[in-house]
């Protein structure tokens, strides 16, 4: 694994409706982040926080059934463009969220440096709306489909170029609250989901098993997306659309650890923390253990 990360925070909340998932980057940050890392031997760069820009008008202002549309764009246009500059150094793009919005910067930074980027999206959601089947206007419920071309052109064309990603490139774990559109659009796809029923019958350990040999065969470098959601509300509770009968504390480390030992992430994001309706910071230190294990700690 590249040993040297940079580490961007998003204080984007513009993505939803929730207030205070802006302070997620500051929470992870509090939670211990950097310096777990540093024991485990990183070069750490942290670049700080993106400049989100703020609605000039009222935050529930929507374009097109997309709230904060321009704002959410600008926003990531700015991630993507620091992303790019990690990649290009050749360094581990480690990124804080903030709304899962965020996602559609992360990956327009650096899908452009690969042919074939792999993507795993842990989320209780899919993440696959557009402005047209979303039922909330909530932008950090389509980035997904954003990355894959699909959506609002202000959105899909961040530097210029789109698709990011292909959707046989893609799979999902943890997925438990999917609309009627993303459900469409996965059949049409014909993307790789492994849905908490999966899980529960296949068991963790075969899930990731298979979805390591699944992009191992087509992908150049694999992005991890991790919406804190995709645990369980109990173990995660500080996250703004928290779903019953999540993923657990272990099975994720378990997830995290696959990976590690597979050395085939090239880049992760943490998204959906927000500190104001956690428990004592309970959400933030889930993130930074799972970074623990995905980044090495007890197998290193
Ligand atoms: N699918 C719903 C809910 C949702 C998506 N992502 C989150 N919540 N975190 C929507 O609004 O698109
Ligand atoms: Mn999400
Ligand atoms: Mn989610």
């Amino acid at each position: 694994m590249n040993n040297h990360l940079s580490v961007i925070g998003v204080p984007m909340d513009l993505g939803q409706m929730r207030r205070g998932v802006d302070m997620g980057p500051s929470a992870i940050r509090y939670a211990g982040m950097i310096e777990r890392l540093e024991e485990l031997k990183y070069v750490i760069d942290d670049l700080g926080d993106i400049d989100i820009p703020r609605p000039e008008r009222n935050q529930s202002e929507k374009l097109d059934n997309l709230r904060n549309l321009n704002e959410v764009a600008e926003g990531s246009h700015r991630l993507a463009v620091e992303v790019d500059k990690v990649v290009e150094k050749g360094r581990f793009p480690l990124v804080l969220g903030g709304d899962h919005s965020i996602a559609m910067g992360t990956l327009a930074g650096i899908a452009k440096h690969y042919e074939n980027l792999g993507v795993i999206w842990y989320d209780a959601h899919g993440d696959l709306n557009t402005g047209d089947s979303s039922p909330s206007g909530n932008i950090h419920g389509m980035p997904l489909a954003v990355s894959l071309g699909i959506g609002h052109e202000k959105l899909t064309n961040i530097l210029d170029y789109q698709p990011k990603i292909k959707p046989e490139n893609v799979v999902i774990v943890g997925a438990r609250s999917l609309d009627e559109g993303e459900r469409v659009l996965i059949e049409e796809k014909g993307m790789k989901v492994f849905t908490m029923h999966e899980v529960d019958s296949m068991g963790m350990p075969k899930v990731m098993e298979e979805t390591i040999q699944y992009l191992k065969d087509r992908t150049d470098g694999v992005h991890l997306s991790l919406d804190l959601d995709g645990l369980d509300p109990n173990e995660a509770p500080g996250v703004g659309t928290p779903v019953m009968g999540g993923l657990s504390y272990r099975e994720s480390h378990l997830a995290m650890e696959m990976l590690y030992q597979s050395q085939m992430i090239t880049s992760a994001e943490f998204v959906e923390v927000n500190p104001i309706l956690d428990e004592k910071n309970k959400t933030a230190s889930v993130a930074v253990g799972l970074m623990g294990s995905l980044f090495g700690e007890k197998l290193k």
